[in-house]
């Protein structure tokens, strides 16, 4: 054999022998059944989300990677199904940011009131560097932050009257999220603030054990509120990000090709989810007015009354999350506003 045939001979094997390990590497994928939890029922955007994120993963992976969806907190409520992943009882699980904030407080920013005035500036910080910092905190409590979905902006519905400004909100007992800045905010703003997991609002608003609650659209919409809720409220007072998670027990039991496959998947999924909850936003509008509601907007200026009134709550938790976190929030908005 001449030396250069050799050469030749060697190249060709280290050729082969790459090809073979890439083929290997990209084949590290095993069969497994991840169970997927959300809160919101199955004709939800959620709803949507999660059947696409199942599929999407199945097609990425050649039907290895399998996900079963639980809609309607099947699973458990938003908190129960965090302490589950944590503890690596559940595989996987999309959820609001607000009841993360008591494993990670910072994640309390999204309840600070009046801080976006579009998705667009929302997309900006929940994908920048705030965003993906935040997430990343969560790692030390057991849990991966893979991506964010689209709650969407709040706004009030309640039995009672509808509100026009912000004194019609005293003596209203308001179901909000499970965290000390919600309760905070609502209390400051005059009404009774009742914290409950979501899982029990619709029949708490069915038996008046609340007169009213604030979620997006979508979701006044897809729970059905209006037939419990005559009176609606846009308000856009806050906005709020889903956060697909995994447990980080499981995820550590993953290889390196099923990590990227389901990052790859759940990538997909956020396009997805935004762009249905943005447009059907539009149409569940609609079918509220059918259904009924009586709908109104408070007036900018009482937005800036409310606004005014909730600074306190505003500042105290500005120190208790960081100023610096804040500043740099803000400067993100800005960025994405001009
Ligand atoms: C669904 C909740 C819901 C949230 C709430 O599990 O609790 O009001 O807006 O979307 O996460």
């Amino acid at each position: 054999m001449t030396i250069r045939f050799k050469t030749r001979l060697l190249v060709l094997a280290t050729a082969l022998s790459c090809a073979v390990a890439g083929v290997a590497a990209a084949a590290d994928v095993k069969p497994r059944l991840i169970r997927f939890g959300y809160g919101l029922n199955e004709e939800s955007v959620q709803g949507r989300a999660a059947r696409f994120l199942a599929q999407e993963l199945e097609k990425v992976s050649d039907g290895k990677l399998k996900m079963r969806t639980f809609g309607s907190a099947t699973l458990g409520s938003d908190e129960q199904m965090q302490g589950a992943l944590a503890g690596g009882a559940q595989e996987m699980m999309v959820g609001s940011t607000a009841p993360l904030a008591g494993m990670v407080k910072e994640f309390g920013v999204f309840d600070l009131p009046f801080l976006f005035n579009s998705e667009k500036e929302a997309d900006a910080v929940l994908d920048g560097k705030v965003g993906q910092d935040l997430l990343k905190k969560l790692e030390a409590k057991g849990l991966v932050g893979l991506v964010y979905w689209e709650n969407g902006f709040r706004n009030m519905t309640n039995s009672k009257h509808p509100i026009v400004r912000a004194e019609d909100m005293q003596g209203i007992k308001l179901r909000v999220m499970q965290n000390q800045i919600a309760l905070g905010v609502f209390n400051t703003l005059g009404a009774n603030a009742v914290p409950m997991p979501f899982s029990e609002l619709f029949t708490a608003l069915e038996t008046r054990t609340v007169d009213g609650q604030e979620n997006p659209i979508t979701t006044i919409q897809s729970s059905k509120f209006y037939e419990v809720q005559p009176f609606l409220t846009i308000t856009r007072h806050v906005y709020t990000p889903w956060v697909v998670l995994a447990s980080k027990k499981w995820w550590d039991t993953l290889s390196p090709d099923e990590q990227k496959l389901i990052r790859q998947a759940a990538a997909a999924s956020r396009d997805f989810e935004r762009k249905d909850s943005r447009a059907d936003s539009t149409k569940a509008m609609a079918t509220l007015e059918k259904a009924g509601m009586k709908i109104n907007t408070v007036s900018p200026e009482e937005v800036a009354r409310m606004r005014e009134k909730v600074q306190p709550v505003v500042d105290k938790y500005t120190q208790e999350l960081g100023p610096d976190l804040i500043k740099q929030m803000n400067d993100e908005i800005q960025k994405a506003r001009n």
